[in-house]
């Protein structure tokens, strides 16, 4: 067993420790009628926390951890820090690609076999300590061969080699007993529309789309398909721009009521949305599915994939969520990494307690405001009007009929006030 962690104990719910530990996120804390735990359904994600190595444009890795290195030794070293920290953690699922938990293996029937070999430890691992797996996926975006796109690629060779990889990620989630299967387009967009035929690239990354709901069903996998929109980085343009236009392709191709969407906070700060904005869109569609809980440094304008801290938006985040009902089977993952000097084996445990910690304070923000009708008795009041059956009527007849009504009626309506301010005070009220 690696001992990378070795000096770091189980991180208990102790507000009062002066050391490492929950002082917010108690799991079994009940709120609405779920614990802390339940609601929360937090994730780590393997690729920032055990394959990133704090390299950045400018300079090369900082972070030399033991398990570095491109062979299957070094993915099995790699494999015991990582559920040495779920136990840490107390973390109850985990998210990975294929690209971060075995080594490149130069053919697709290499790359299957190390997958799947790496899976058969995971599956032990998972049985020991309990730890699940909230969603798997594909990396179509690191290797050389994914530059011009994975499913969008305008070389069909490419496409066949997605779909391979495709279908072995969704087996092995599938194996897993994952709850859920994720698709980034990173690369699925382009970099010049000079050299792009957008409507071929959309029918394509349509159907390819399309046969992984085909397969889901074929397989009998039992989780949910998600499609986790950005606008951009890498491409200078995504197709799967924001939550909007997600669902605006998945109406075209018929597979709405087949495939939800991952809202990542970062990825709504770029395409200039709140992530409350993202959520309560997908809410509203109907179509949320998980979230990846990883904000951007606001000056910088990149995707930073930073923890989260700020209890504001974390709360209003929540909001939405449990507006819609809750997160299962999706969860919390933390997209995030480490800063580059923060190179220290407790570094990653103390961002992830932080980062729980300002999530529970989040969840329960939110949840008190449910239960105090805080914010929807404001906004039912705001809309009472339309509680009456004669503007019911209106939205059932047509334009001249409402139109000779309110000439009739002679109707003249006053302004009133939103009250935008006020209510602002109630939510900092729970914050
Ligand atoms: C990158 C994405 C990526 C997905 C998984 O910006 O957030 O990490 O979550 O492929
Ligand atoms: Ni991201
Ligand atoms: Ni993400």
């Amino acid at each position: 067993m690696s001992s990378f962690f070795s000096d770091i104990d189980p991180v208990r719910f102790d507000p009062e420790a002066k050391g490492l530990a929950f002082r917010h996120y108690d799991p079994d804390r009940m709120v609405m009628g779920k614990s802390l735990k339940d609601h929360l359904r937090f994730a780590v994600a393997y690729w920032h926390s055990f394959a990133a190595d704090g390299s950045d444009p400018f300079g090369a890795g900082t972070f030399g951890r033991p398990w570095f290195g491109d062979t299957m030794d070094d993915a099995r070293r790699k494999a015991d820090a990582a559920f040495e920290m779920f136990a840490i953690l107390g973390q109850p699922f985990f998210c990975f690609h294929d690209h971060d938990v075995r080594p490149e293996g130069g053919s697709l029937a290499e790359n299957h076999k190390r997958l799947n070999e790496i899976a058969d430890i995971f599956e032990g691992k998972m049985a020991e300590t309990g730890t699940k797996l909230l969603w798997g996926t594909a990396n179509l975006f690191t290797h050389p061969r994914f530059m011009s796109g994975g499913a969008t690629n305008p070389d069909p060779e490419v496409f066949a080699w997605s779909a391979s990889t495709v279908r072995a990620c969704m087996e092995v989630t599938h194996r897993l007993n994952g709850e859920n299967y994720v698709l980034w387009g990173g690369r699925e967009g382009y970099e010049s529309l000079l050299n792009t035929d957008m409507g071929q690239e959309l029918e394509h990354y349509g159907r390819f789309l399309s046969m992984v709901v085909e397969h889901k069903h074929k397989i009998g996998f039992k989780g949910q398909i998600l499609v986790e929109p950005k606008p951009q980085e890498p491409s200078k343009h995504q197709y799967d721009f924001d939550v909007a236009t997600v669902y605006g392709f998945l109406k075209r191709f018929g597979l709405e009521d087949e495939v939800k969407v991952n809202v990542e906070q970062g990825h709504a700060i770029l395409a200039g949305h709140s992530f409350e904005h993202e959520l309560a869109t997908a809410r509203t569609l109907g179509i949320l599915g998980s979230i990846d809980m990883n904000r951007n440094d606001y000056q910088s304008g990149w995707d930073t994939d930073q923890f989260p801290n700020n209890v504001p938006e974390v709360a209003l985040a929540y909001y939405e969520v449990l507006r819609a009902g809750g997160l299962a089977p999706g969860g919390t993952n933390f997209d995030a990494k480490l800063r580059r000097q923060s190179t220290d084996p407790v570094d990653l445990i103390a961002a992830h307690v932080g980062a729980m910690d300002v999530c529970a304070r989040g969840l329960l923000a939110a949840a008190e405001m449910i239960e105090d009708d805080a914010l929807e008795a404001p906004r039912r009041e705001r809309y009472a009007g339309w509680e009456s059956d004669e503007a019911k009527q209106m939205l059932g007849s047509s334009l001249s009929d409402v139109a000779d009504r309110a000439e009739k009626d002679d109707v003249n309506p006053a302004p009133r006030s939103g009250r935008q301010e006020i209510i602002e005070n109630i939510v900092n009220r729970y914050l």
